[in-house]
């Protein structure tokens, strides 16, 4: 009789290098929503970039369309375990959003905010220098809506909580001002490499 023995589910050598600790790999791609899929129609579509509680920029579906698209291939992570290897975006990086609003990052801290009501908080040093972008395709086609689509965040190296879904803004903030889950118990910046789940990781 031949069996796989108890190694045989264990992640390889170069897969459990790439997977952070207490992270399982996955191929299909699950949907987290706190709530519903909002609709969100591109003919309204629109992004604000604020500074406090200002508005300096904003930008239709068309134009924010017209903006330097880059690509992004990153393994992601989710805090419920799963993680994904070599997802393919496509969007504008946030430094092309600061770019064409003609300004550099005026604060320290960034709170994204979403279609559905939906906040969360990030360094604004890990959305700028190539780290994040607001994503419009997944594998080479518009985002489904169950993933955040047409436009959601992506900060890669936190895990993807941080990645609001239907974005609609970046805020910066003089203080790191927690979000949605931030604020339920989750980490304030949530590093899979530190496993930064829970509030005091
Ligand atoms: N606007 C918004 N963004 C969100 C969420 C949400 O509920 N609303 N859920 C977050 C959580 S907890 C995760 S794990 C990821 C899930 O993204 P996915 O559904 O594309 O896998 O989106 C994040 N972004
Ligand atoms: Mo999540």
């Amino acid at each position: 009789m031949v069996t796989r023995g108890f190694g045989g589910r264990r992640p390889s050598a170069d897969v459990s290098g790439r997977l952070p600790p207490g992270q399982f790999l996955t191929e299909d791609f699950p949907v987290l929503s706190a709530g519903p899929t909002p609709r969100v129609d591109t003919a309204g579509w629109k992004f604000t970039l604020k500074v406090r509680a200002k508005p300096v920029a904003e930008w239709s579906w068309a134009e924010f369309n017209a903006l330097p698209q880059s690509k992004m291939t990153r393994d992601i992570h989710c805090v419920t375990a799963w993680s994904k290897f070599e997802t393919a975006w496509e969007g504008v990086l946030v430094d092309d959003i600061l770019a064409a609003a003609g300004i550099e990052a005026p604060t320290g801290f960034t709170l994204a905010h979403s279609y559905d009501g939906y906040t969360t908080n990030v360094p604004t040093a890990d959305l700028t220098g190539g780290k994040a972008m607001v994503a419009l395709k997944y594998e080479g086609k518009p985002i489904p809506a169950d993933h955040g689509g047409p436009a959601r965040l992506l900060v890669p190296h936190l895990y993807f909580w941080k990645s609001a879904k239907w974005i609609n803004g970046l805020q910066f903030t003089d203080t790191d001002t927690l979000g949605f889950w931030e604020l339920r118990g989750y980490h304030a910046y949530g590093d899979p490499w530190r496993e930064q789940r829970y509030t005091d990781d």
